[in-house]
């Protein structure tokens, strides 16, 4: 490895190649930031200082041979997808991501310019992998000698974080069944209730014990509607995650009250069913 990065062709490549994946990376949150993660307390300016440090990282990895510069990419790839799978797992600043193809993409690109940038910051040697900064060290010691040995059981552990990720569905997946068996019950009389802009329309709903509440999503992203826990009075209405341009369906309890409800994906999104 040491010294195939030594070589100026390769370590032109695993710039430019590294580059191009913070860029994508970078261009990936930009599209979901404008598609409407930007509704998202903390996501959406953490989204925009995503993007920003994409490019300019990839600018610095194209502009200087620095290692570090190098380094910085190569943790910034890592943290991006540390947050994804934190969002994914346990939810992050109140926010629960779902599982997407784009997400899975975008965290496969993380990984692979976790790779390329950090073997270049941790094995390129000779006039092209060195800094003034980075120039004093011996080969193999110090911060680089670190880095090392880290970074190909690092990308081993993202990558196995990833494709359990990607494999299992998760505590976040509602399940439809409360769509089904919403379908089925209740009276012949409905509301409608619109999902906008990561909120609900309105967020007061006043309904008939057992009426049915329609919801439209008209965002670009998932939401649902679910009682929300630990309030009372207790219900279990679930409308299953309602993808982009689709409606779902809630049947109203039966016993008069204010019930709370929220996106669980998304719980800054709330709303309260009148019942009387
Ligand atoms: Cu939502």
């Amino acid at each position: 490895m040491e010294s195939v990065l030594s070589r100026p062709v390769v370590s032109w490549m695993a710039r430019i190649v590294g580059a191009g994946l913070l860029v994508v990376t970078g261009a990936i949150h930009l599209d979901l930031y404008l598609t409407g993660y930007r509704h998202i307390p903390t996501i959406g300016p953490l989204f925009v200082l995503q993007v920003i440090s994409a490019f300019v990282l990839a600018l610095a990895v194209l502009a200087t041979p620095w290692r570090i510069a190098a380094a910085s990419g190569a943790l910034f790839a890592l943290s991006t997808l540390g947050g994804y799978v934190l969002s994914l797992w346990f939810g992050l600043f109140n926010f629960n991501e779902v599982r997407t193809a784009a997400g899975i993409v975008a965290g496969a690109v993380e990984i692979a310019a976790f790779i390329v940038l950090g073997c270049y910051a941790a094995f390129a040697t000779g006039r092209e992998g060195s800094a003034p900064v980075t120039r004093r060290l011996t080969p193999g010691a110090g911060t680089f000698g670190v880095a090392r040995r880290a970074v190909l059981p690092l990308a081993a552990v993202a990558l196995v974080a990833l494709v359990v990720s990607a494999a299992s569905n998760g505590p976040t997946s509602a399940s439809p069944s409360g769509q089904a068996a919403a379908a089925t019950g209740g009276s012949g009389k409905s509301v409608k209730v619109l999902i906008k802009n990561f909120a609900f329309l309105p967020a007061k709903v006043t309904v008939s014990p057992g009426e049915k509440v329609v919801i439209t999503n008209e965002d670009s992203v998932a939401h649902n509607v679910v009682w929300t826990p630990n309030t009372s009075p207790v219900a279990t209405f679930n409308s299953g995650d309602i993808n982009p341009g689709k409606t779902g369906l809630i049947v109203a309890p039966s016993k008069p009250g204010s019930y709370h409800f929220d996106c669980s994906i998304h719980p800054f999104m709330t709303g309260v069913l009148v019942v009387n």
